[in-house]
Parts: C-alpha cells; sequence; structure tokens
C-alpha cells in the first residue's frame, strides 16, 4: 500500500452540486442507484478523466444524460472508476449492487441486528456508490430507501422526510432530502424494526426541533438520559457559542455493531448501543458520563465538523480536536469541573504521552498515512483539543468566542484547514499564533526542565524553563514551541499564593509565563517569603514538566496549592516518588519499606473535611500501573505491580479504620440519579472499599456482598463484584460471578462489563479465563464491543498480558490475525499493546516482536500493515 501525503493535495477537477440516490434494500444484493449533478472546474482541462472512488461493487449500469456508456469509454478497477472524456456538465446514472450482510468491517452498508446501517467516515461512501469521495466535494443529497414493511418498518435517512408510499410485494419507500450541502461521509441510512422516543426543543429563535431516539424494542427505557443530554447540550452550544439547529428533526440510533463510539451524520447521529443506553440496573456512573459526553460531542459537530467540515483527512484534528475541547468543556460546566479535569488529564498523560512515544507517534496534523482510520488517535482527538484549550487560554474566552463566530461565518458550507481556523483566532485576538503552529507540525511529548532559585536578599525568585522535543519517527530535529506555563509561587510561611510580581509588573496570585525560547528565566521580584512554585496549573500545555520537588514540597502543595488541579498533581507525585523507591527495592530485592510521609498525606486527606467527594476520590486513587510505566525509563512490570500492591496494602493496613469511617458515612438509600453529588459520593466510597479488599480485610468482603447483593445500581453492583473477583476468595466470587452472568444473560452491554471484570483480575489465570470465555455463546469476533471488552480488557491487564511465557501477546496476535480478515479497522486498533515492545525488558521484547512478525508474515489489510511495518521499523 501506498501512502497519501498532504503535500499531493489537488482541488476536485468535478464538484457534485447535487445527488439522489435510492437503495432496494436486500441483505445479499442491495441495489443502489446513483445520480449525480457533476461539473468540471472551469481551470480544468477538458481531457481530464473524472475519476470516482469505488471499491467492493459490482457495475449493472452506468449513463450520462440519459445514454448508456459505451464500454470503451469508462474503466472499473478495484479502486474506482474512470470515465473518459464527460462534458463539462452533465448527469451522471450509476446503479451498482453490494451485499450487506456480509459487511463485517462495518464500513459502508452494513447489517447489525438485522437493521441495517451505514459508516462512512471517513472512506466508506466508495463502498456504497462510485462518487468522489472525499470531504471537499459538497452536495445536497435526496435519498429513497426502499425496504420490507415487516422487517424493516421504520426507514431513515440525512434530512426530512418529503415523500412515502408502498410498493409492490410488501416493500415501502420513504425520500429524504438534506438542504445541507454535506460531503458524502455524512451520509447515512438506517432501516429496521425500531422503537421511536420522541422529545421537542425549542431554539434560541423560536424554532420547534423534534428530537428521536430510535432503538430496538428492549432498549426503550434505556434513553432518558441521552435524551436529556442532548437537550442540554444543545442549550449549551446556543448560549456558549450562538450555535442553533438548522434541520426541523434530529435523529439518533443505536446500533449494537458499530466500530467507534458514535458518527455526527448530519441530522442522523448512530452510536454505538454502549455510547446511547443507560439505566441505573445496568449502566455504571462513568457509563452515564461517558454518554453525556458523547451525545454532546456529536451533536456540537453539526457545527464544528458538518456546516464547517475538513478540506482533507490531514485536518481531521480541526473538527475533532475543537470539538473535543467543546466537548470537555460542556462536561466541566454541567457536572465537576475539577474531576473532569482531572480524569481527562490523567487519561491524557496515560495515552496520549504513551502514544507519543512510541512508532506509531505522529503530528496532530500528519503530513502523510497509509489508512487514514489508523489516524483516529488520542493526538489527533486530545491533542488537538489541548491545542486549542490553549488557544483559549492564550487569547482569553472573548477573543477566543470572536474568531469562533468568524470561522463558522467565513467557513459556512466550506471545506477548510487548520490554517483557516487559526487565521480567524488571529482575526478574533489580534494575537500572533505563527510559532503556536508548530504544536500541528511537530509530533513528539515535550518536555520542560524547570528549575527555581530564591535568593533572600534581594527578594527575588528565578525561573528557568528549558524545553526539549525528543525525536519521534521521521522528525529528528525539534523546534521549540510556544509553551504557556500557568503557575504560582506558594510561600512557605503563609502557606498562601504569593504576590507575583514579573518583569516589574504586578500579576496577582496566578500568572501565564510563556516559553518560547529552548531556555528563559524568569525574575520574579519582590518576593517575601521561600516559596515552593506550583507550575503547569490545570495543565495548561500538554507537556512534561520536570521540577526537583522534594517529598516536603509536595505534601506542602497537596495542602496548601489554591489550584485544585495542582494539589491533586502534587499527590500524584509525592506517591511516584514513593513508588519509584519501592520499584527499585523490588528489583534489588530488597526489603519493602513504605514512606510514612505517603502515609501521613493520606491519612490528612481522609480525616479533613471535604466539600468535593469525587476530587477526594481523585486524590486518593494511586497512578495506575500504566501511568507509573510511562514514567519508568524501561517498563519493569513486577516491580510496578508489586510496588503498587505494597502501597495499596500498607494504606489499607495503616488507615484501616479511616477507610471503613469513609465507607459507612458515604451509604445512601437515595433513588439513583448520575448527578455529580452521587456520583461522588459512590466514587469515594467505592475507593475506600477498593483499599480495604486489597488486604482481603473480612469486614470489606462483607461490605463487599451486602453491597452486591443489595443491587442499588449498577456502579456499585459491578465494583463489588470486581472487587471479589480480583480477590482470592473464589469461594464467594464464583456464585456471585454466575448469579450475575445468568441474570443479564440477554443484556449485552451488561455482559461486555462481565467479560471485562473477569479478565481484569490479576490472578494467573487470567488467560486462561479469556480462552474460555472467547467461547462463551455472548461473545463473538464479530461485535467489536465484544472484542474491546474480552480481549482489549485483557491487554490493559498488564501483569497477565505481559506473561513472561509470552502466551499473552501469542493470544492476542492470534486474534488480530483473523480480525485482519473480518474488521481491518479494528485489528489494526487491537495492535497498539505490542508495538510498545521498545519499552520492555530484552525477553518481552523478544517475545512481542515474535508475534509482530507472525502478524506481518500473513496476507494484510492495509490498516494492519501500516501499524505493523511502523512498529518494526
Ligand atoms: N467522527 C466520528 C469518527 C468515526 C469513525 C472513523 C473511522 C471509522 C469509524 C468511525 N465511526 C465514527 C466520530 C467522532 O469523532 O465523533
Ligand atoms: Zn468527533
Amino acid at each position: 500500500p501506498q501512502p497519501v501525503y498532504l503535500s499531493d493535495y489537488q482541488p476536485p477537477t468535478y464538484r457534485v452540486t447535487h445527488t439522489e440516490l435510492t437503495f432496494d434494500l436486500d441483505p445479499a444484493q442491495t441495489r443502489v442507484k446513483a445520480r449525480l449533478s457533476l461539473e468540471r472546474h472551469p481551470d480544468v482541462d477538458a481531457a481530464t478523466p473524472l475519476f470516482l472512488n469505488g471499491e467492493q461493487l459490482t457495475l449493472t449500469s452506468l449513463a450520462i444524460d440519459g445514454k448508456m456508456l459505451d464500454e470503451s469509454t469508462y474503466r472499473v478497477d478495484g479502486q474506482g472508476l474512470s470515465i473518459d472524456n464527460p462534458p463539462s456538465a452533465f448527469t451522471l446514472e450509476s446503479e451498482v449492487t453490494l451485499a450487506p450482510e456480509a459487511n463485517k468491517a462495518l464500513e459502508g452498508l452494513y447489517q447489525s441486528s438485522g437493521m441495517y446501517c451505514t459508516q462512512c467516515e471517513a472512506e466508506g461512501f466508495r463502498r456504497i456508490t462510485y462518487y468522489p469521495d472525499r470531504p471537499d466535494v459538497m452536495a445536497t443529497f435526496r435519498v429513497t430507501v426502499i425496504g420490507d414493511k415487516t422487517r424493516e418498518p421504520v426507514l431513515l435517512a440525512n434530512g426530512n422526510p418529503v415523500e412515502q408510499g408502498e410498493l409492490e410485494g410488501n416493500r415501502h419507500f420513504v425520500t429524504w432530502e438534506d438542504p445541507h450541502p454535506k460531503p458524502c461521509y455524512l451520509f447515512a441510512l438506517v432501516a429496521g424494526d425500531l422503537n421511536k422516543i420522541e422529545d421537542y426543543f425549542t431554539t434560541m429563535n423560536g424554532r420547534k426541533v423534534t428530537l428521536q431516539l430510535w432503538v430496538e424494542a428492549e432498549n426503550v427505557a434505556k434513553t432518558d438520559h441521552a435524551m436529556a443530554s442532548l437537550k442540554r447540550a444543545m442549550t449549551w452550544d446556543e448560549e456558549t457559542y450562538g450555535r442553533e439547529y438548522d434541520l426541523d428533526l434530529f435523529m439518533i440510533v443505536a446500533v449494537n455493531d458499530f466500530n467507534m463510539g458514535a458518527m455526527e451524520n448530519k441530522g442522523l447521529n448512530i452510536f454505538n448501543s454502549a455510547a446511547v443506553l443507560t439505566h441505573p440496573d445496568t449502566a455504571t456512573d462513568a457509563a452515564y458520563q461517558q454518554v453525556e459526553g458523547i451525545v454532546a460531542h456529536e451533536y456540537f459537530h453539526n457545527w464544528s465538523g458538518n456546516r464547517v467540515t475538513c478540506r482533507d483527512w490531514f485536518q481531521l484534528s480541526l473538527k475533532e480536536g475543537f470539538t473535543v475541547f467543546r466537548d470537555q468543556c460542556f462536561t466541566a460546566d454541567t457536572n465537576s469541573a475539577p474531576v473532569k479535569r482531572i480524569q481527562d488529564v490523567s487519561f491524557f498523560r496515560t495515552a496520549q504521552f504513551a502514544e507519543d512515544a512510541g512508532p506509531t507517534a505522529h503530528p496532530v496534523r500528519p503530513d502523510h498515512y497509509i489508512e487514514i482510520t489508523n489516524f483516529y488517535t488520542l493526538t489527533i482527538y486530545e491533542k488537538g483539543a489541548e491545542i486549542v484549550r490553549m488557544l483559549r487560554n492564550l487569547v482569553g474566552w472573548e477573543a477566543f468566542r470572536h474568531g469562533s463566530d468568524l470561522y463558522f461565518s467565513r467557513f459556512d458550507g466550506q471545506a477548510v484547514t487548520i490554517e483557516d481556523f487559526i487565521t480567524c483566532m488571529e482575526e478574533g485576538s489580534g494575537v500572533d499564533l505563527g510559532q503556536f503552529m508548530r504544536w500541528y507540525e511537530q509530533a513528539g511529548t515535550p518536555e520542560i526542565d524547570a528549575h527555581g532559585e530564591y535568593d533572600y536578599a534581594q527578594a527575588t525568585y528565578h525561573l528557568t524553563l528549558r524545553q526539549r522535543t525528543p525525536a519521534t519517527p521521521g522528525q529528528t530535529d525539534k523546534e521549540s514551541l510556544h509553551i504557556p506555563v500557568r503557575m504560582g509561587l506558594v510561600g512557605t510561611k503563609s502557606g498562601q499564593d504569593l504576590t507575583l510580581t514579573l518583569d516589574g509588573e504586578k500579576q496577582g496570585k496566578d500568572t501565564v509565563v510563556h516559553l518560547r525560547e529552548d531556555e528563559q528565566t524568569f525574575v520574579f521580584t519582590d518576593v517575601a517569603e521561600a516559596p515552593v512554585p506550583s507550575l503547569l496549573r490545570h495543565f495548561s500545555a500538554p507537556v512534561k514538566i520536570h521540577f526537583p520537588y522534594s517529598r516536603e514540597d509536595l505534601a506542602f502543595l497537596l495542602t496548601h496549592d489554591s489550584d485544585g488541579f495542582n494539589r491533586w498533581d502534587a499527590g500524584q507525585r509525592l506517591a511516584m516518588l514513593a513508588l519509584d523507591d519501592l520499584i527499585a527495592a523490588h528489583r534489588n530485592g530488597v526489603e519493602k519499606v513504605m514512606d510514612s510521609r505517603v502515609t501521613d498525606a493520606y491519612r490528612a486527606l481522609l480525616t479533613s473535611p471535604t466539600d468535593d467527594k469525587a476530587v477526594l476520590a481523585e486524590m486518593l486513587a494511586l497512578p495506575t500501573e500504566a501511568y507509573i510505566a510511562e514514567q519508568q525509563p524501561l517498563v519493569d512490570i513486577d516491580a510496578i505491580h508489586a510496588a503498587r500492591e505494597f502501597v495499596r496494602q500498607s494504606l489499607a493496613m495503616a488507615l484501616r479504620d479511616e477507610f471503613i469511617a469513609v465507607y459507612e458515612a458515604n451509604q445512601s438509600n437515595e433513588c439513583y440519579a448520575p448527578t455529580p453529588e452521587q456520583i461522588g459520593q459512590r466514587s469515594l466510597k467505592n475507593v475506600a472499599l477498593s483499599y480495604l479488599m486489597s488486604i482481603e480485610d473480612e469486614q470489606a468482603i462483607a461490605f463487599c456482598q451486602t453491597q452486591f447483593e443489595a443491587e442499588h445500581n449498577m456502579t456499585d453492583v459491578r465494583h463489588a463484584l470486581t472487587l471479589l473477583v480480583h480477590s482470592d476468595r473464589d469461594d464467594l466470587a464464583s456464585p456471585a460471578l454466575k448469579a450475575f452472568g445468568e441474570k443479564w444473560a440477554t443484556d449485552p452491554l451488561v455482559m461486555d462489563q462481565w467479560f471485562t471484570l473477569q479478565v481484569t483480575r490479576p490472578q494467573e489465570d487470567a488467560l486462561e479465563r479469556v480462552k474460555h470465555l472467547m467461547q462463551h455463546p455472548a461473545f463473538s469476533l464479530k461485535n467489536p464491543n465484544k472484542v474491546r471488552a474480552l480481549i482489549g480488557a485483557f491487554a490493559q491487564n498488564r501483569i497477565n498480558f505481559h506473561r513472561l511465557d509470552g502466551a499473552g501477546y501469542a493470544l492476542l496476535a492470534d486474534v488480530v490475525i483473523e480480525l485482519n480478515r473480518l474488521n481491518p479497522e479494528i485489528a489494526a486498533r487491537l495492535i497498539t499493546p505490542l508495538t510498545r515492545w521498545q519499552r520492555f525488558d530484552e525477553k518481552r521484547q523478544a517475545l512481542m516482536h515474535e508475534q509482530l512478525e507472525r502478524i506481518k508474515a500473513q496476507p494484510l489489510s492495509s490498516n494492519v500493515y501500516e501499524v505493523v511495518e511502523k512498529a518494526l521499523a
């Protein structure tokens, strides 16, 4: 497979102004008729052939302006259709057949639980009809869907229904019109036996919009939260960005087989059922929060992505980074802002930093790719969002909003670039963003070495910051970035933020220093007492910052920093220092000793009054094994696991009474609601229970059993069951697991949780359980949720996936090889843990390498090929 380069971009030679499609649905032979109004670009030579993408289609007829084409005037190959000498403006009519039932890649038109649905982003439309499948070709669409009245009573497509009727042979049709020009990746069709839940939203200009959720009959009771989330998102986008919805109808459909979370098709969002369905008995708090965030994210795309879209797929972060930033702010505004930031950063520093440090690292705007679906990454989404967040902070909210208004009005109905977005922000703010653009071009996580010096006599504090970005594949030399470092100086005597004077100017108690050079020193004057610097507050830039904090400094910041985010971060850093020692002790075979400063800090956290229980729960959570690994030069799987377990158990033993008190104080009989208060309370109670279960305390076991049996809500039930299954008390865990599995056997989303909690257990039999569960009737390799729940989850079970006999790696490779034939997109994503082989000891490196070579020796899809090739380069 050949890479595509950003530098080769050429505007389309022919544009489609209007598209008419007719689908005659059949599982084995769906017929698709397309009638395209095409125009040659005035600058393009008349001899330029028309090229239309098309894959896995059988062409049955082709005509221009009503005349069938002679076979000598066109050519079809595996990539598409070329037509010689078309007129400058014409109508192209084609007819193709395709087999939705055979489509297991879940791209294009496929069947999920018997219903028809589509996934066209990024390049799925070419599996539906011959078309210029690129986002800079935007057309209005009129779509007729014909289906069986019994099997497909519901026939949906984008826009508004304009016609419907009965046909012979128990068939019927509905015609839909979408007045907004759109690229074909936003096309959608759904047909099946679905139930409708309807509600309304009145827009800021008084227009009534009908909101519909379409689900299978058994899921009707699981839709309230998604509908309420959608209404909140619509209000928020009006109030925050002035964006109003632009059709009379907005639909969401839930499907069981879906490669990602959801898709923002114009007026007809299609969702993975896991990203939309909730019920207190079946979904956890985390799932509720995820649903709210994804519903909002897809809705926000209606402007950031649909009305203004991407010129080409290299600009993917233009819509994804901006939209993730928008959904993060929405969640922060509607729930607990500090918790949202802590959770996002904690995930980012673990997973995106790892991606940026591995063989698949790429810039937020990549300059080449083989398979675009491999680029729906944490870098494009999450680092892209961090860049937009920095921008917002750099120019200030008002100027940012001006820039955003300008962007939406200037480029409405167009397909544009990241430069277009940045130019609007420059015009909206008057700030030069020339150097800032490098964030989009350079891969790798920048690191800052920080050094501070307090001069008593002069009452000055010198802060020196030095930046470097490590080399990444294909990019060895890095230029210096503009890094905004938000900070404060916390006085060691007063315990308060000091008023800052920088370069003679008073700044308040919190300021941003702008690091633009490789190295800069910032001199603060009138610093009345020795401070501890609080750096990178709120994670003001997606970087690693190193400062030689002592444990006393960190314990001090943990209690005195006015910035809640940095208080949490100080706790994480303090725990990391203790963990580093314990990892070294484990490696050297030396007795492990718990650092009493960590125990004291946790005791203080547990016993001090708090009004934000969710933040306290986050503060009590130790860095995960994945995060600890990310901090090590060479990952020592066993030492990390042993050290973290040792800290967990030491804290549980030392603070047993405090944890029990917290657990008991946070019981509630309130009716379940996913409110920040209730979620905070449950999180805190369950963190305490986790610590207690780490020592298999009899009282904790009793708490777990009671919590499991009380069946108050899935958050508590799942947590208690997970703790039992992850303990050595198989006598208790087995019957509980069995009861749970039987109770929820017919609920696929609960069965996903049942699979995950079993294969993430630390005991040695985890791998055998995976193999056994792969034979379970509820498991299927064809369903991406099941693959993620069982195989993906097992690959996160570090101690077992990285077994020294290599059986974990071999199992993953077996699944990748099989999935490569069925669903290449999911297969390629699944390989990720193996691609990080260079981070491990020699033995594991060799074992992982061996499996990558085994995969490479197979006939591969371009998706898997690209990932494996990079991993072995
Ligand atoms: N924009 C959507 C991306 C997406 C996707 C991409 C590749 C293959 C399958 C996919 N399903 C959805 C989702 C989003 O970011 O909102
Ligand atoms: Zn998105």
